[in-house]
């Protein structure tokens, strides 16, 4: 490309990244999740994960599980490292969530499920009861828990979540897990470098 040509180019590009930028939309060709941060360069090597999944919908939640490992094993996760446990429905990842998180068996534990709402109050309860629960799991044991259940009105929705990376409830709710417990570390790590600057001194 002639020099003035690129130069005229590059301008109008940057313009347009400019204007994407302030928008808050991702560049052209750069499909990002939506909680993205960069964290595909997190690594996640020597951590531990446990994913608890629940039967119901298991057509579905099967590709959320696939999509959870596939991310963790991008960020450099060993298979051994993964450890999936099944529940029947999204009523009972609290619990399993709960059981997982306070074995230390882990660093961060990773919610599946799909809930489709129906004729009746059902979805509500369960959906419900399941986000309420599995914030409950993270809060009572300091841990990162996530949240990676579908709440969807229709099949076709909870399809469209359970597709590739991006598209995949399960690879967000595993890629969050892993800023998450890069997140945690960091918070314990200033609090440390706080108490020994600032009240140690101080006591001894
Ligand atoms: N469980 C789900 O995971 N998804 C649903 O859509 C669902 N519906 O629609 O009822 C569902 N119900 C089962 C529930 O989670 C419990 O397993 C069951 O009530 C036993 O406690």
């Amino acid at each position: 490309m002639p020099r003035l040509q690129s130069f005229v180019f590059a301008c109008h590009k940057r313009r347009l990244f400019f204007i994407l930028e302030i928008a808050g939309l991702p560049p052209p060709g750069d499909r990002t999740l939506k909680t993205e941060l960069n964290r595909e360069e997190l690594s996640a090597t020597g951590l531990r994960f446990a994913i608890v999944v629940s039967r119901w919908n298991k057509s579905v939640t099967s590709k959320l599980a696939d999509g959870a490992v596939e991310a963790l094993s991008g960020a450099g996760v060993s298979d051994d490292s993964i450890e999936i446990f099944h529940v029947p429905g999204a009523f009972e990842l609290p619990l399993g969530c709960v059981k997982a998180a306070g074995s230390g068996n882990y660093d961060a534990v990773i919610a599946l499920g799909v809930v489709i709402r129906g004729d009746t109050p059902h979805f509500d309860y369960v959906a419900g009861q399941a986000a309420a629960g599995i914030m409950q799991a993270s809060i009572q044991t300091g841990m990162p828990v996530m949240f990676g259940v579908i709440t969807a009105d229709t099949m076709e929705q909870a399809l469209e979540r359970s597709g590739e990376k991006a598209d995949n409830k399960g690879y967000e709710a595993a890629l969050s897990a892993v800023e998450m417990v890069h997140t945690v570390r960091d918070i314990d790590k200033r609090s440390r470098r706080f108490f020994e600057q600032h009240i140690l001194p101080h006591v001894a």
